[in-house]
């Protein structure tokens, strides 16, 4: 049987629980959550691994309608950001709207009912609305190395941590040295026998700046939202100062480099390791990693970091290509995600027939990061050229809701079924976000990166600083869209067909 629903959308992270709460705010109510795992949570339920945590302040970290003022740390911890999505969900009766286990397989836009068929690995949908909730980063992706697949030990990656495998006196291979790798490198270290971190480019470094939030400060903001959210909003801007350093001046950077560099120096004796481990591009062209301990983690005898590149993956060990083998028994992927192709867009068809995916190929991007030419009624959280390396993501997706709420409601006042913008608002759009790309530290600065596709574009990041997402964002503007009428037999057919 086919489960009906005004508004559909897929998963149940920030971006799904957040829409599913400001749309019921609305008044919204006829709402399902489609997610393939059995419970909320998006990548902080997926991703357990060892030292998982934020590497954003938690004063930021947390739906500015929903503020926490409980948590623990100044960052928190994966299982205190997970404990409060779930009591997000809890307390505001979104459970209930949620079908777990159901990971959508297809989402097919009807022509002619104007609504989106939607088949699950456990059954059918139809919606007027598709919000995507899925992340740019739930796709882990693991690098095609000849020899992978006769590896015969135990292998998993960072977003799919083996909780079952235990570590202890192992030889360890970790493949990666990002975000994720600088946070459970230093957990699994002392653990294991030997530990080979292999890194292909070193990362710059910030340090994680980590305390434990006093009682009183958690009373205080328990008692006074107003105090935690002045605190929030001095975090906010604190941070948009970095925003200024990757896209306008980058030289202002020069002052977070340096304290990269003495942190290095600091940390590491060894003039070799300290060499492999120094940046050859500019400061912000990856992504920063945050961490106070990885550099220490890299100094003790049982760590080898390993910058020879991977030439082969043998049954029990790894070759690099200056022909040292390295008996391994676990490895330990910390290489990323799928994060600019999207692989969510192979499985969205418009009503032509055409995939998401395909229609990217030349021309990816989105209306305001959030709506797609030729995709009627399609919201994409996190969409094209909405993510930021400098500050929370929560922020960007609260942006987006605005958006998409004002669209929801202009189709509610109007008798508009359905909206897609048009070609030409988004070209433009696409083509200033292109421009303004061009003098960011993520084109210039000399390296590559996972905000970067197949082409080289950036279609990952905002260009500037993140209120004017939210500016862009702010209102719904039909003048740019296409508009959709449902005729009124298929009105009355489908009124008929939900008798
Ligand atoms: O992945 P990454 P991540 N051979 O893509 C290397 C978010 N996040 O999971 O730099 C060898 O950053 C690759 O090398 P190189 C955050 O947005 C947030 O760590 O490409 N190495 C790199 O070192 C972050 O940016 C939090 O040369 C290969 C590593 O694998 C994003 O998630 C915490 C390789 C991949 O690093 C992804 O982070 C953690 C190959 N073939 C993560 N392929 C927060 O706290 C890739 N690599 C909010």
């Amino acid at each position: 049987m086919t489960e009906h629903a005004h508004v559909l959308i897929i998963g149940t992270g920030f971006s799904g629980l957040g829409a599913a709460y400001r749309l019921r705010q609305r008044g919204v109510t006829d709402v399902l959550l489609l997610e393939r795992a059995d419970d909320v949570g998006g990548t902080w339920r997926d991703n357990t691994y060892p030292g998982a945590a934020c590497d954003v302040p938690s004063l930021l970290y947390s739906f500015s309608f929903a503020q926490n003022s409980d948590w623990s740390r100044s960052f928190s911890s994966q299982p205190e950001i997970l404990e409060y999505l779930r009591r997000f969900a809890r307390d505001n009766d979104i459970y209930p709207r949620c079908r777990f286990g159901h990971e959508m397989l297809e989402s097919r836009w009807d022509p002619e009912e104007l609504r989106w068929h939607v088949r699950t690995a456990r059954g059918e949908f139809t919606g007027d609305i598709l919000i995507l909730g899925a992340g740019p980063l739930s796709e882990p992706s693991i690098p095609e190395i000849p020899g992978l697949e006769s590896f015969e030990g135990v292998m998993f990656h960072s977003a799919r941590w083996n909780h079952e495998h235990d570590l202890t006196g192992k030889n360890v291979a970790v493949i990666g040295t990002g975000s994720s790798a600088v946070q459970f490198v230093p957990k699994i270290q002392p653990k294991t026998a030997k530990l080979h971190v292999f890194q292909r480019t070193a990362h710059w470094t910030m340090p994680r700046w980590d305390r434990k939030v006093s009682r009183i400060e958690r009373w205080l903001y328990g008692r006074l939202p107003a105090v935690q959210r002045l605190a929030r909003y001095a975090v906010y801007w604190g941070r948009e100062s970095f925003a200024l350093g990757f896209t306008v001046q980058p030289k202002i950077l020069g002052v977070a480099r340096k304290v990269s560099l003495r942190n290095l120096r600091r940390q590491v004796e060894d003039p070799v390791l300290r060499e492999k481990l120094t940046p050859n591009y500019a400061f912000g062209c990856k992504r920063v990693v945050v961490t106070s301990d990885w550099y220490p983690t890299l100094t003790k005898p049982n760590v080898e970091l390993v910058t020879d590149g991977i030439a082969e993956i043998r049954p029990s060990s790894i070759v690099t290509a200056d022909g040292t083998e390295r008996p391994v028994d676990t490895l330990i992927f910390g290489t990323g995600f799928h994060a600019t192709d999207f692989p969510i867009g192979r499985r969205i068809f418009n009503g032509e027939g055409a995939s998401l995916t395909g229609r990217w190929q030349d021309d990816p991007g989105a209306y305001r990061g959030t709506t797609i030419a030729g995709f009627p009624n399609l919201f994409m959280l996190i969409g094209p050229n909405t993510g930021l390396g400098h500050t929370s993501m929560v922020f960007i997706i609260e942006s987006q809701l605005a958006y998409v709420l004002d669209a929801v409601d202009h189709l509610r006042r109007t008798d508009v079924t359905a909206v897609e913008p048009l070609r030409e608002p988004q070209i433009r759009f696409n083509k200033r976000i292109q421009r303004r790309m061009r003098r960011t530290v993520w084109s210039r600065g000399g390296c590559s990166s996972w905000y970067l596709d197949e082409q080289g574009r950036n279609i990952a990041l905002w260009p500037s600083f993140s209120f004017t997402l939210r500016m862009a964002t702010r209102k719904f503007d039909p003048d740019s869209y296409r508009a959709l009428v449902r005729p009124l037999a298929v009105r009355s057919e489908l009124a008929a067909a939900a008798r």
